[in-house]
């Protein structure tokens, strides 16, 4: 069950205004409806060769929860320096060992990882970066809907 997901990950989250909001905001919602289910959910498979799908847009400051699958044969790594970067805000990633390299997660088949973050408007390129690999690559693109 969710809640008990969330309350096994405590340890490990950083904790800041916006996260604790967000954990308050949670708590109240599940206490209100035992059908919530967290934030929306993008899902992002990869395979040989490719990422699915290869764009995705979001809103600016709105959690997502991203679950990125290998669905292919090989190992595929899943690598974006905006994404890890300071520009957003990953709450939480599970599991937690999940990042092995810098800005970066490999995923040997059939492994998934979810990551629940916040990002402000931008451009987050991601790619695989294995030899071979060319041309596994998409973008999240963050658009900030408050300004228009
Ligand atoms: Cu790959």
């Amino acid at each position: 069950m969710k809640f008990v997901k969330w309350i096994s990950l405590q340890p490990g989250i950083y904790w800041n205004a916006r996260s604790g909001l967000l954990w308050v905001i949670g708590f109240l919602v599940l206490q209100g409806s035992c059908k919530w289910s967290g934030p929306p959910t993008i899902m992002l498979t990869a395979e040989e060769f490719r990422f699915s799908p290869t764009r995705i847009e979001w809103e600016s400051d709105q959690p997502l929860r991203l679950l990125i699958r290998n669905q292919g044969r090989e190992r595929h790594v899943f690598h974006s320096q905006e994404l890890f970067g300071p520009d957003a805000n990953i709450l939480w990633h599970q599991p937690r060992i999940a990042l092995q390299e810098t800005n970066a997660v490999v995923l040997e088949p059939g492994q998934s990882i979810e990551l629940f973050f916040t990002a402000s408007a931008g451009l987050y390129p991601f790619r695989c970066w294995i030899k071979g690999h060319t041309g596994m690559e998409g973008t999240i693109l963050i658009k900030d809907l408050s300004s228009s």
